[in-house]
């Protein structure tokens, strides 16, 4: 039985070819994502252990998601196969100053018309050590607030690691939505992943003195956020993306992870962005394996960063990078330490 189990909708991803705009190409690239999904992608390439756990349709389309997954060795053996459609998502890639665009077509997708009863979470998580999902499982529906505190529940009582990314999304739910929701769960969670929006949407926690658009950080406004995060949750472990905006398409880009009541940060590096999608799941996959391999606090968030900046150069939603391009980078990469 997978050691790692990630939760949450993976849906057909389809994208105008060459940064073409929506209302321009005659095509449309079909590929999968989505942010629990690229999560267990990322950690299979590093050789995990790792289960994906949705509901997908039992259709070709449903089959096609399945296999995405396996084709990278993700577990799917967990997946419910019931409902009527997978979740679709429109991406447009930004360029210069013209900002990325998604639209989402995902009302009614199998995940969305799940009932709490047709979780057993006994069986799921039988074997089970580490359990992730996100901000994004719980916005899916009301439902899904209650399913997802039963699995935050449920893997407590089994004494199994939670980690959760709080990534707001703002076209499935309100702030106070978020909010109500996600304040209850977050005081099951172990390792809490966030950047500074999420953190004031969603837990109305602000790090009132980062000025992250002036191309300067302040690391003051984000420990502050991190260590606040643990103090009213009690999560062990605060990871923080520190990102700059230097262009539409150009990031500066490093980490933080508190710890034991320790501040930890990356090195910074300059990227420069093909596809921004998918490099937040990708620290969160990095984090997790760099904690489960034992890395201590210093490490763990550098090989995370490094992780989700070469994500930010890849194609698609999923990150396909191993350790050992992660660690170079790690070694030979970015600008010293922040
Ligand atoms: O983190 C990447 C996700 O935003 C993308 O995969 C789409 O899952 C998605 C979502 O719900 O926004």
């Amino acid at each position: 039985m997978a050691k790692i189990i990630t939760f949450g909708e993976i849906m057909l991803r389809l994208a105008p070819p060459d940064g073409q705009r929506f209302l321009q190409s005659p095509e449309l690239e079909a590929t999968f994502g989505g942010g629990e999904a690229n999560v267990a992608v990322s950690l299979a390439n590093f050789g995990e252990d790792v289960a994906f756990l949705t509901a997908l349709p039992e259709d070709d389309i449903g089959q096609a998601a399945v296999n995405s997954l396996r084709y990278f060795g993700v577990d799917t053996t967990k997946i419910l196969r019931q409902g009527e459609r997978v979740g679709i998502y429109y991406a447009e890639k930004g360029q210069s100053q013209r900002p990325s665009k998604v639209i989402y077509d995902r009302k009614y997708s199998s995940i969305s018309m799940v009932k709490q009863e047709d979780f057993h979470w006994d069986e799921i998580f039988e074997g089970t050590e580490w359990f992730h999902f996100t901000g994004i499982t719980p916005a899916l529906t009301p439902e899904m607030h209650a399913v997802c505190l039963d699995a935050c529940m449920a893997a407590r009582e089994r004494g199994i690691t939670i980690s959760c990314d709080l990534n707001y999304r703002k076209k499935l739910w309100t702030t106070e939505e978020a909010f109500e929701t996600m304040t209850k769960l977050a005081s099951y969670v172990d390792v809490c992943i966030a950047n500074e929006e999420d953190a004031e949407k969603v837990l109305g926690i602000s790090a009132k003195d980062t000025d992250v658009d002036s191309g300067k950080l302040s690391y003051e406004g984000y420990k502050a956020v991190a260590s606040e995060i643990s103090e009213r949750y009690g999560c062990k472990q605060v990871a923080v993306t520190l990102r700059t905006s230097l262009s539409a398409n150009d990031n500066r880009w490093a980490a933080m992870l508190y710890s034991d009541g320790g501040y930890y940060f990356s090195k910074t590096y300059d990227i420069h962005i093909w596809d921004r999608v998918g490099g937040g799941d990708s620290f969160g996959g990095g984090l997790i394996y760099a904690i489960r391999r034992g890395m201590d606090s210093q490490s763990a968030i550098e090989f995370a960063a490094a992780a989700s900046c070469l994500k930010h150069s890849i194609q698609g939603d999923f990150n396909r990078v191993s350790v050992e391009e992660v660690n170079s980078l790690m070694k030979d990469g970015g600008s010293g330490r922040v």
